[in-house]
């Protein structure tokens, strides 16, 4: 049986891109592999945040991933921090891993960038730039053969192969080398208002991005205020009409249609978005009142992080201990 992992930074409130990109294949991957979820707290510590608002977003993670269906009897779901096989394997990978290639790493160089911009080079933390080995280390430590991310996570993929290719050069065949799973639709969801950039929780503005929990006249009125252009005809073409075509990707990740066809069908935007905002909507409304109910019941969910917790050392700490054994720790 395949094994699957993935992760989320609980940076803010998951959105469309995360649910589009990743969080629709975790569901999916959970029917058919052994799956492991994980929110990644330890990588939202590189940037700057407050420590109660990290632990309420670790939680409202939790609460959204349950709600768009990732069902604890099918997979492990857990937090990073609970299970010590994520830090112990970074350390040992990061002594694999070469400068060189962190420093290659676009994702550091645009976030270290606007940080620098901002506040200094003081703001720049050391964990910006080895987040891509404690990423690799969350991967190898379970031998996940397939990881379902969006396209932005496809150069930390790469590097995380290269590592496993390196170390098992040079101790022995004992890493999976994993696949990236990216989704042919909804791979890079662009932001609603500058669809030149991709749509991010942390985003300037939050009129660009739709947020997974947001109320249905919220998502209407966020659709109808998306940037389009002048051209007046629908067509799916990123290049001269990124903003139409940044909708119809939309509409086809949740549809399953093709974009090119959906094009066909619309002779101007204002019917485009609003059937648009309908199936949005539609998707979308189940899982808000799903996360209202959970959060009714916190308990319930710091109970299934403990078990994802157990389960997800069981299975890590076996695979840990024998990449330390073969690099000649006692
Ligand atoms: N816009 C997107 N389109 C498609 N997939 C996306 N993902 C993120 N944004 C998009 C995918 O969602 C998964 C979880 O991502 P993450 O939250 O761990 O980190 P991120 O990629 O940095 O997401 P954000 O929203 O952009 O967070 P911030 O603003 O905090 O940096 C990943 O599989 C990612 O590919």
């Amino acid at each position: 049986m395949s094994i699957v992992f993935s992760g989320v930074r609980p940076t803010g409130q998951m959105h469309l891109g995360n649910y589009l990109g990743a969080f629709k294949n975790w569901v999916v991957n959970q029917e058919m592999a052994e799956s492991y979820y994980c929110i990644v707290d330890l990588h939202a510590l590189a940037e700057e945040v407050d420590p109660k608002v990290l632990k309420e977003r670790t939680i409202l993670t939790a609460v959204t991933l349950l709600s768009i269906g990732l069902d604890p009897e099918k997979c492990t779901l857990f937090v990073q921090s609970t299970v010590d096989s994520h830090v112990k394997m970074a350390w040992l990978l990061s002594c694999i891993g070469s400068f060189g290639e962190l420093s290659r790493m676009t994702q550091f160089k645009d976030k270290s960038q606007t940080n620098m911009l901002k506040k200094g080079e003081v703001s720049v933390k050391v964990a910006l730039f080895t987040y891509p080995i404690l990423m690799a280390a969350d991967i190898l430590a379970y031998g996940a053969d397939k990881v379902p991310v969006g396209d932005d996570q496809k150069q930390h993929l790469e590097l995380t192969r290269d590592i496993a290719v390196r170390f098992n050069g040079s101790y022995g065949d004992i890493l999976t080398v994993p696949d990236a799973l990216i989704p042919p639709k909804g791979s890079r969801i662009m932001d609603l208002l500058n669809p030149t950039v991709k749509m991010s929780k942390s985003a300037g503005s939050d009129a660009g991005v739709i947020y997974i929990l947001d109320e249905p006249k919220v998502i209407e009125k966020k659709i109808k205020s998306a940037v389009t252009d002048s051209l007046s005809s629908v067509n799916y073409d990123f290049v001269n009409q990124p903003g139409v075509s940044n909708l119809l990707e939309i509409f086809s990740a949740i549809t399953d249609e093709d974009p090119k066809i959906i094009a066909s069908q619309y002779q101007n935007y204002g019917s485009l978005k609003k059937d648009l905002a309908e199936v949005l909507i539609d998707r979308l409304s189940d899982i808000r009142q799903s996360a209202l109910e959970l959060n009714k019941n916190l308990d319930e969910i710091y109970k299934i992080l403990e078990i994802g917790k157990a389960k997800a050392y069981d299975h890590s700490s076996p695979i840990v201990k024998s990449v330390e054994d073969a690099m000649g720790l006692i």
